[in-house]
């Protein structure tokens, strides 16, 4: 597949997709969007790819929406911002946090705006220890999207969540981490090794039992405890039906390191 503002790359079950707008620091415009679609339709149907990478091209990972999309110096009208939102941060959340194998997004460089909510929506989130994130919506008027009213309270808690929103602060990766919003951070030096070291290992995982747990994190935030326990015990069902449990019993007994086919 052809692409300008991503790149695509698909290595031993990993697919790693690169936002690549580097002069703009990533930020998304029209086209971008399109190509996230098209690349996380193909990504999603095709069964060798066992975990998703995304990280950012140059010195940035995302700075949102790009801004030179919403001058008003030719006089234009204001556009209906929701209309945008309805057509492509809302479905890239969902499809992102819904995304039926893991995903891992390695924050590189500075996630502003819809960049740092995008990065939230993904299983696993590290960081290089120069990234940062900043809630950048207040000092332009707007209400953070894609979902961050939504990850950042429940990963960081209500008093956290609302002050970096109100105030746009810059919260450093290490922040980040020591706050638990995000997994780890890294020494820049290491980072980009260790973001494909956690791919690899995520690939060779047991996928659709992954695939499981992830449906069962997604709806324990609105589930009450009886509810969950239903939704475990049928995942549960499920999981006990693929290859890879059979496999990882009998590796188990037989005291050798488990070969996942990822069904
Ligand atoms: O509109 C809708 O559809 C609704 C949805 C909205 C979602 C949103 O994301 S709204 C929030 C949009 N994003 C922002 O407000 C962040 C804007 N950027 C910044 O505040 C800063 O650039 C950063 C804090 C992210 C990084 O600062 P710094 O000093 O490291 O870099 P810089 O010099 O500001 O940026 C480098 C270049 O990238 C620069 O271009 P230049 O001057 O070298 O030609 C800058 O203009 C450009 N850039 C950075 N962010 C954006 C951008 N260009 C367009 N749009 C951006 N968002």
């Amino acid at each position: 597949m052809n692409f300008e503002c991503i790149l695509l790359t698909e290595q031993e079950g990993v697919a790693t997709l690169t936002l690549n707008r580097p002069e703009r620091l990533n930020s998304f415009n029209a086209q971008m969007h399109q190509e996230m679609r098209d690349a996380l339709k193909w990504v999603k149907k095709n069964s060798q790819i066992r975990c998703l990478l995304v990280t950012g091209a140059g010195r940035g990972f995302c700075a949102g929406q790009d801004l030179a999309d919403r001058s008003f110096d030719s006089g234009e009208e204001l556009i209906d911002l929701g209309l945008s939102l309805e057509k492509n941060y809302n479905p890239l959340a969902e499809t992102i946090s819904s995304f039926p194998v893991p995903t891992i997004c390695a924050v590189n460089g500075v996630a502003a705006g819809a960049g740092a909510n995008f990065a939230l929506c993904f299983d696993i989130v590290i960081a290089a220890k120069s990234a940062s994130f900043i809630q950048a919506f207040c000092k332009i008027g707007l209400v953070p999207d894609t979902g961050g009213t939504w990850t950042l309270t429940h990963a960081i808690g209500l008093p956290r969540a609302r002050a970096l929103a109100l105030l746009g602060d810059k919260l450093s990766a290490e922040q980040a981490a020591s706050w638990g919003m995000i997994w780890k951070c890294f020494d820049d030096e290491v980072f980009v090794d260790e973001a494909n070291k956690l791919a690899t290992q995520l690939s060779n995982q047991p996928t659709k039992g992954l695939s499981y747990i992830k449906r069962a994190f997604l709806s324990a935030p609105s589930n009450s405890l009886s509810e969950q326990l239903t939704l475990e015990q049928a995942l549960q069902t499920a999981a006990g039906h693929t290859q890879d449990y059979r496999e990882g019993v009998a590796a188990f007994t037989e005291k050798r390191p488990a070969k996942f086919k990822g069904y």
